[in-house]
């Protein structure tokens, strides 16, 4: 397995209940390292552009506004295999699917407000990692 970056976000429901530092502790325990990481708020149009590609799902326009209803962390991860590590630490989409000990079961309310979002492939990390960091933000370890 190589050495990979993701994109993972810290979403609103969960910066709002204190749990940035909960779920970069669970990262980190995992062997993931914190190349990136700033706090952020999207604009409406921001966060449409952010899930374009689930433009055509009923849940759009509620996620859409949501994602840009408060500050978000974004971070890049690296590790072996991080892409898929992170997507095992988060857990299913609904939380109420999601494994016990997942940050989804752990820190999620709901299958909208589910606390993390996390790239699910590495076209769709590199395409997010530079939707919202310049290459000169992320540390080279
Ligand atoms: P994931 O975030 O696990 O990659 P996804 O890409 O299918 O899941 O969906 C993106 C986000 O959209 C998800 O984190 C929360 C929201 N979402 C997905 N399915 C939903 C549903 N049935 N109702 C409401 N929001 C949903
Ligand atoms: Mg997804």
């Amino acid at each position: 397995m190589s050495v990979e970056r993701t994109l993972s976000i810290i979403k609103p429901d969960a910066v709002s209940r204190g749990l940035i530092g909960e779920i970069l502790k669970r990262f980190e325990s995992a062997g993931l390292k914190i190349a990136a990481g700033k706090l952020l708020r999207l604009t409406r149009e921001r966060a449409q552009s952010f899930y374009a590609v689930h433009k055509e799902r009923p849940f759009y326009a509620s996620l859409c506004a949501y994602m840009s209803s408060g500050p978000i962390f974004v971070s890049v991860l690296e590790g072996q295999g991080a892409i898929m590590r992170n997507r095992e630490i988060m857990g299913a989409t609904d939380p109420a699917k999601a494994a016990p000990g997942t940050i989804r079961r752990d820190c999620g309310k709901d299958v909208e407000q589910n606390a993390v979002h996390g790239s699910d492939g590495p076209e769709t990390a590199a395409t997010e990692i530079a939707f919202f960091f310049r290459p000169d933000e992320i540390f080279r370890y």
